[in-house]
């Protein structure tokens, strides 16, 4: 654990606020700064009485709680224990009987531009129907069911069927391989797969239930008994008889109405494999109560969510941004979304604002590495730039997954927002739940760049390694100091790696540790306007950032020295891109020698493709790089420092020393 340079580096000096306007502060739920101040200070004077008023205002129990926040066991935090309640429940029946009954839950937008509306009526019963489908396999209370599905409407109905039932969900994104996926339904003991023939994203079609086949095949996955296949399109698809079926074939027949099955707050919702500082994943554990109360009190305050907004987020359903705020936030608010199949440059890379335009989206919530490629994009063809589209419905515009330049920011806020859309850069994790650190529409002063202030109640703060608080301008580890509802509650089948990697001893073992670095403004720049404001300076662990996705070096490492036919040796390591934030480099030293010229270039391929097997093409390194041996201490430790100086190009600086092999350090330097 320790605190790189650029955490600490002196930042670019920020010096441009945008104060919420009058008519924003006027109609927002959390309005004005005093207002926000007066929440905080409701918290600080009664920490557990303000999240149990919200739990107890925000969702719907079929048994109270009694109990609020139970420490006993830290850092197995738990909350609203005794309290039972369906997140199915909460995000659908609920509404049954209110005027959102027959509003539009999903506008579905298909990769072709077919649009398909689901009302909140249609959904609970086609969710009803899909959880008698899973029971009547024999999918039951505590049961672990894989997603591996499309960016359809059926992949919402398929968690929240689980969800209706009790069953723990696990999506992993359709752009994980056979291997990856495997991993995952042996670590988590899957009985049964839910996936689709294919996946249209661009115009082709791409298999789902191939790779399903080819995972279970890999062993080890003897649990599952089910395999239930939506069919996406009329392309056939291999089926086992006996375990898989075609939605239409386990729908047939089913009754549409399922009674939700009473959990407790802390029964498991779902599990989300992410990336951590070691060779595997770690499946994040989310609970009922906390989670969900997290979901919608967020639509709440940072989205302000209107009963007539349109609200789009276009993450994918395979991340947590997918989980909070698709398949669970927008529908346990009663709000309208959209909710897109396909990818941002297909037709052309207009697709976003010509949807926000068609559907009269009111508030977007995208990705920093899909806003700079539409720059790019819209810059090489005026035809696709946002200006030419009515983006006249939009009021508010977020931002997630990583840190939004300042120039991408104020493109956003011109082009797209019109300078009249607040943009909430929400600063969170996969571990988090949902928004920790953001602004709010009607309270925030926003500075391009910076997530600003906690949301009311957090404790959050930035520390040096001994826990000492930083004063502001002074970068260091971000952490946070209370538990909160919707925290991670332990690391699937590993609680020890749960305390080791966010309960850190260092820290007394109650503070949770983000992985971030962080630093907060002096104010200096903005006559105080920004004073306290958090900045995201980036991981600091062995995960990189790679267009908002997660990817643990060590992964990439594993992968790499698992083609032991050709690897020696291979280190991993992120330098900075200014389309995807960091991007993967890859030393490698191979069995048979350095490679050069045609032979270099066709072996690189060739690890590519390997590593797009083993994990996903998401993780395929941007370069590869090739040497006799890689820089090393005579204790024979790898110095990452130095790979990362080569792999941004910069000329080393640092001291060699302790090198032992300091020839190599040109080697690695030349490009393929
Ligand atoms: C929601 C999500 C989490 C990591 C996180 C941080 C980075 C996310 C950010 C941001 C700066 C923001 N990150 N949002 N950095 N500003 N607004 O992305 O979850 O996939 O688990 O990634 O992403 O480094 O630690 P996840």
């Amino acid at each position: 654990m320790s605190v790189p340079s650029s955490a600490i580096e002196s930042v670019l000096i920020e010096n441009r606020v945008f104060p919420p306007s009058d008519a924003m502060v006027k109609c927002a739920r959390i309005s004005g700064m005093a207002a926000y101040n007066a929440l905080c200070a409701q918290a600080g004077g009664d920490y557990e009485g303000f999240w149990a008023t919200l739990a107890r205002e925000n969702l719907a129990w079929s048994k109270p709680f009694t109990k609020t926040l139970d420490e006993s066991n830290a850092p197995f935090y738990k909350w609203f224990e005794d309290g039972e309640l369906n997140a199915s429940a909460n995000c659908l029946d609920r509404h049954m009987g209110t005027p959102v009954e027959n509003k539009t839950a999903i506008i579905f937008e298909a990769d072709d531009g077919a649009v398909a509306k689901v009302t909140y009526k249609e959904l609970l019963a086609r969710v009803g129907q899909f959880a008698n489908a899973l029971k009547a396999r024999g999918v039951k209370k505590g049961d672990r069911v894989i997603l591996y599905m499309p960016m359809t409407v059926e992949g919402v109905i398929a968690m929240q069927a689980c969800a209706r039932l009790g069953a723990i969900h696990s999506v992993v994104f359709g752009g994980f391989s056979a291997k990856a996926l495997q991993e995952r339904i042996v670590n988590i003991g899957a009985v049964a797969v839910i996936t689709a023939n294919v996946q249209m994203r661009g115009g082709r079609a791409m298999p789902l239930k191939a790779v399903v086949d080819e995972a279970l095949a890999l062993g080890g996955c003897e649990a599952v008994k089910t395999v239930l296949v939506y069919q996406r399109t009329k392309d056939a698809c291999n089926m086992v008889a006996g375990r898989d079926l075609t939605f239409e074939q386990a729908l047939a027949g089913q009754s549409t109405t399922c009674a939700p099955v009473p959990v407790s707050a802390e029964h498991p919702l779902f599990v989300l494999y992410t990336s951590g500082s070691t060779g595997q994943p770690k499946g994040v554990v989310h609970c009922t109560g906390g989670y969900l109360l997290w979901a919608k009190l967020t639509m709440d305050w940072t989205f302000d969510l209107k009963p007539e907004d349109v609200f789009w987020c276009t993450a994918d359903i395979g991340w947590i941004t997918g989980h909070t705020y698709v398949a669970y936030g927008p529908l346990a608010a009663g709000g309208t979304q959209i909710m897109f199949e396909g990818v941002p440059t297909y037709p052309d890379a207009g697709r976003f604002w010509q949807m926000i335009e068609r559907h009269k989206c009111s508030v977007f919530y995208t990705a920093p590495t899909a806003v700079r490629s539409l720059i790019k994009a819209s810059e090489a063809d005026p035809k696709v730039h946002p200006k030419r589209f009515d983006l006249s419905s939009l009021r508010i515009l977020g931002s997630v997954g990583e840190p939004i330049n300042p120039e991408a920011w104020v493109w956003y806020y011109k082009n797209v927002g019109g300078e009249r859309c607040p943009i909430v850069d929400t600063w969170w994790q996969t571990e988090t739940g949902g928004h920790m650190i953001n602004p709010l529409p009607g309270v925030t002063a926003l500075v391009p760049g910076s997530c600003t202030l906690p949301l009311p109640g957090l404790m959050i703060s930035i520390v040096d390694e001994m826990g000492h608080e930083m004063p502001n301008g002074s970068g260091g580890m971000l952490v946070i100091k209370r538990p909160w509802p919707s925290m991670v509650r332990t690391i699937w089948n590993d609680p020890e790696r749960f305390k080791k990697s966010y309960f850190p001893e260092e820290l007394g073992g109650k503070t949770y540790l983000a992985g971030d670095g962080a630093v907060r403004s002096t104010g200096e720049a903005t006559n105080g306007a920004d004073r306290g404001y958090f900045r995201i300076t980036g991981r600091i662990d062995d995960v990189l950032n790679v267009s908002g996705h997660r990817m643990g070096t060590m992964e990439i490492e594993s992968a790499l020295a698992a083609k032991s036919d050709l690897v020696a040796e291979a280190a991993v390591v992120g330098r900075p891109d200014d389309l995807t934030g960091e991007a993967i480099c890859a030393f490698v030293v191979l069995k048979g020698g350095r490679p050069t010229g045609d032979e270099a270039v066709r072996i690189a391929n060739e690890l590519r493709n390997w590593i797009a097997k083993e994990i996903g093409p998401i993780a395929k390194p941007k370069d590869i790089r090739f040497g006799d041996n890689l820089p090393k201490t005579r204790s024979g430790k790898i110095m990452r420092r130095l790979l990362r100086s080569i792999a941004k190009g910069e000329p080393i600086t640092q001291d060699v020393s302790t090198l032992e092999n300091p020839q190599i350090l040109k080697q690695l330097a030349e490009k393929l």
